[in-house]
């Protein structure tokens, strides 16, 4: 077991660290200090070698490049992961505007949010584990949200070779908080897409969506259409599918009602499969919903993957969207005194 740094670049007159933790496998995991990236998830590839299970990048000009900028590759997405309606909100009766940085809602946390910050870094391990933890805190005055949040996230390697990453936050007014990891996966490890993974959820419903990609507050059920992944379903299949539907997006940047992971009934929420390899991932997640997001239509040079649509995707736990216009999804406010913490695993099979 080892933790490894070394300088990634720079970026805005800051290095940019990469933290690399190695288990006594030889399964390592990488991290950067700049908007918590998630660099790397390397595993044997069965011929000697080693497969970044992850799309990323040796380089922090990739992933800053304003062309690839917003796939936010591997970026810890906050303080709320997806839209929020005209950027505006209620908590206990109080209304917050918020600037809109996707037409007129806000995305991502908005312009300057968690996935555009610098993280103070310590590290830590013992027999079974070793771990990065990246805290910040985040006011008004950095992305125009309300109260100084304390944003903790800790990324966990463990000797099973699994993959934890948990989100703490707390705050000393009343705000949001909403989490998640913008890791896209391709676990071919070849100049191949996803149309050969094949994936499984723990889904019955994905939400209606209007043009804007915001919900109208519908569940349609999946089942016979390209949404239904209750089996293992064919990623080439299912996106062929949307294609003779017609979808603009030519693909996934849906919304996926999942049902969590708890400690009864650990299921995991998503199944990923690349069909040729017979890599593996189980993701558990705490919240009901998962974004299912394929690249549609990208061409970002510079990642460990040939540039062009789905080339790998990203599966995004988080609270369902939009909470503040749709109670019934959930609550994503962040009160103080009332820390929240939200945790996403991943287990590795070959
Ligand atoms: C997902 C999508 C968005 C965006 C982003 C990179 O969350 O819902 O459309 O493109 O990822």
């Amino acid at each position: 077991m080892k933790i490894e740094n070394v300088k990634f670049g720079s970026y805005e007159d800051r290095d940019v660290i990469k933290y690399t933790l190695t288990n006594d496998n030889g399964v390592s995991i990488s991290v950067l200090n700049f908007a918590g990236i998630w660099q790397a998830y390397m595993v044997p590839n069965g011929e000697g070698g080693q497969v970044n299970l992850l799309l990323g990048a040796d380089n922090i000009e990739a992933y800053v490049n304003p062309n690839n900028a917003p796939l936010y590759v591997g970026r810890i997405v906050g303080r709320f992961g997806g839209r929020i309606a005209k950027g505006q909100f209620d908590i206990d009766g109080n209304s917050y505007q918020i600037p809109a940085n996707e037409g007129d809602n806000s995305l991502h946390g908005g312009a300057n949010g968690l996935s555009q910050q610098f993280y103070d870094i310590t590290t830590s391990q013992d027999q079974e584990k070793l771990q990065v933890i990246l805290t910040t805190t985040i006011g008004t005055a950095v992305d125009q949200l309300p109260g100084n949040e304390t944003v903790k996230i800790t990324y966990t390697l463990d000797n099973d070779n699994g993959v934890t990453i948990d989100f703490d936050g707390q705050t000393d007014a009343k705000t949001l908080f909403n989490p998640t990891t913008h890791a896209y996966w391709n676990l071919s490890g070849e100049a191949k897409t996803i149309q050969g993974h094949v994936l499984t959820l723990n889904s019955t419903y994905h939400l209606e969506l209007d043009d804007e990609k915001i919900p109208t507050g519908r569940k349609l059920p999946n089942k016979n259409t390209p949404f239904d992944f209750s089996h293992p379903t064919v990623m080439g299949t299912a996106l062929q599918e949307m294609q003779e539907q017609h979808v603009p997006e030519g693909g996934f940047d849906d919304i996926f009602v999942v049902l969590p992971s708890n400690r009864l009934a650990h299921e995991p929420v998503a199944t990923l499969m690349d069909a040729a390899s017979g890599r593996k991932i189980k993701m558990y997640s705490d919240r009901n919903g998962l974004v299912v997001y394929t690249a549609n239509g990208q061409h970002a040079d510079g990642f460990n993957r040939p540039a062009g649509q789905w080339f790998a995707m990203a599966m995004e736990g988080q609270t369902l969207p939009d909470t503040p216009h749709h109670p019934q999804f959930g609550d994503i406010s962040l009160r103080p005194g009332y820390p929240q913490h939200y945790q996403i695993h991943y287990n590795y099979f070959a």
